[in-house]
């Protein structure tokens, strides 16, 4: 059997005219953990292909096409999947968005998978090999992490990417900030991979520098400090995810500095106190923030600080006066998007029961573009003020003051600094849709 999975990707991170540039693109684990996950009494031959770093063959060939959606690729998701399904051949649609509107991309499959797949994506392989697909796979919420599934890292081609040593430990978050895709999708209960696991692909990768690309590492306190602990005898430097409640358990973030944590990639999302309330995300305290980075700092641990604009209570003023507190902070690297109503989230139902929603061209749903009638400013303001931010943090002036005086990883955050500097003049090269051309045009 020869299976095909692809990760299908919208204009702004696809490999050619897209602006994510090889300094930015580490090798996610989505297609490599399925391959790792076919059953080996199948003799299957898995193939991997990722539309960000190279073109699809136009002769693809293959006995089922596994494709991952999530929102922003969806429209170029369903035009594969139908291409290859008028080729005859047989189209499997997973991933965020075909959990959150199964219905839709039932559409356009053979059949579709919900939620994670450890299991029910064993099981659909093994009922297409007896010529049983079903239409429907959900996967419970009853599984656990606990069987060892190293990712099939090798099927991707290294040069493609700044580095394949990108690892998982947990999934899903305890939180339930109302814009975030996670707990709509997969629930707030935490799935834990054993720590021996994690760092038995740690050293099976033989890596120096690790990605971890979990949503929230220290979701579980105790399970967060076996592994850091767990970690320190292998001398890794590591980058990942985190909320800045890190910040505030000063034994947990000695023991991750220890354990090799050399960069946190930290959602502050607004300066404002009532938009954090509002999204259900009062843990986040703005009057903290410059001590929270200058706390991350002091264990020597740089600041991937990422904010949404056009949250209900943003008016004009919040992009000058973020930009200029990303910069005042000392944010080794700043990312700005424009607040994204996911379809299925809390955010999306409240706009929709409004009558907010513009469109419903997932395309656009790619946090740079907007697609909602913001509260308090024309949808022209906000897509440029959100364009001028980017600009602004990543004038050289404010990468030299930022990068001055965090002086944290240096080498790395001059190279991603001019990486997110080509990406923030180059935006605009997005914004040319008809669609959305005529928004701005008209208000
Ligand atoms: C790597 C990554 C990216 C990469 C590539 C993503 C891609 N597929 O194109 C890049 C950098 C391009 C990216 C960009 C963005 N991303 Co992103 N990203 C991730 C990240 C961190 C890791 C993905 C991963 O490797 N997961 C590990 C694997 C094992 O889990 P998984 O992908 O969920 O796969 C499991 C199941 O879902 C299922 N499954 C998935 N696909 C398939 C397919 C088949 C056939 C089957 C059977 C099963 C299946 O099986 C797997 C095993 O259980 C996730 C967060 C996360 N930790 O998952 C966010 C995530 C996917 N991203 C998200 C978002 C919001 C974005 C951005 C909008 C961020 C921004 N503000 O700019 C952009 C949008 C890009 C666009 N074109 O629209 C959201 C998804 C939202 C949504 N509704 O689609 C996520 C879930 C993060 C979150 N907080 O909610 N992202
Ligand atoms: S803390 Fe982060 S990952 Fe968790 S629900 Fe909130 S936005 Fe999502």
């Amino acid at each position: 059997m020869q299976i095909a999975l692809i990760s299908p990707k919208g204009p702004l991170y696809r490999h050619r005219g897209g602006i994510f540039k090889r300094s930015l693109r580490y090798a996610p684990l989505t297609l490599t953990t399925l391959a790792a996950l076919v059953p080996a009494e199948l003799g299957a031959t898995v193939r991997l292909y990722d539309e960000g770093v190279e073109e699809l063959p136009a002769d693809l060939e293959a006995d089922l096409v596994g494709l991952t959606v999530i929102t922003g690729t969806a429209p170029r998701s369903y035009e594969l999947a139908d291409q290859f399904r008028r080729r005859g051949i047989p189209v499997v649609l997973g991933g965020p968005h075909v959990t959150l509107l199964p219905e839709e991309a039932a559409a356009h499959a053979d059949a579709v998978v919900t939620g994670y797949a450890e299991q029910s994506w064993p099981q659909l392989l093994r009922d297409f090999a007896r010529g049983q697909l079903a239409p429907r796979y959900r996967q419970g919420a009853d599984f656990r992490l606990d069987s060892p599934v190293f990712p099939a890292r090798q099927l991707l081609d290294r040069r493609h990417f700044l580095t394949m040593d990108v690892f998982e430990a947990t999934r899903s978050c305890n939180h339930d900030c109302d814009f975030c895709v996670a707990p709509t999708a997969w629930g707030r209960k935490p799935y834990q991979k054993p720590v021996e696991h994690v760092v038995e692909d740690i050293r099976r990768q033989g890596a120096k520098r690790a990605i971890f690309i979990d949503l929230n590492l220290i979701a579980d306190r105790a399970y967060a400090s076996r592994l850091f602990r767990a970690l320190i005898p292998l001398g890794i430097r590591w980058f990942g995810l985190s909320t800045l409640l890190i910040a505030h358990d000063p034994e947990l973030l000695g023991l991750m500095a220890q354990s090799g944590c050399r960069g946190l990639l930290i959602g502050f999302e607004t300066i404002s106190s009532a938009n954090l309330a509002s999204a259900h995300k009062r843990f986040n305290d703005p009057a903290a923030y410059q001590a929270v980075v200058a706390e991350l700092h002091r264990h020597g641990i740089s600041v991937m600080g990422c904010f949404v604009f056009g949250l209900d209570e943003d008016t004009e003023e919040v992009f000058e006066r973020t930009a200029r507190f990303v910069v005042e902070a000392a944010i080794d690297l700043p990312r700005f998007a424009i607040a994204t109503p996911f379809p299925g989230t809390p955010f999306y139902q409240r706009l929709e029961a409004e009558g907010r929603i513009l469109s419903r061209d997932w395309e656009l749903y790619d946090g740079q573009h907007v697609v909602f009638r913001p509260a308090r400013m024309s949808v022209a303001a906000l897509a440029a003020g959100h364009e001028w931010a980017w600009r602004y943090a990543y004038r050289y002036r404010s990468i030299a003051r930022r990068l001055l005086r965090s002086r944290v990883q240096l080498p790395i955050a001059i190279s991603s600094n001019l990486g997110y500097r080509f990406y923030a003049h180059h935006l605009h090269c997005f914004y040319n849709c008809d669609w959305y051309t005529g928004q701005r045009a008209a208000v």
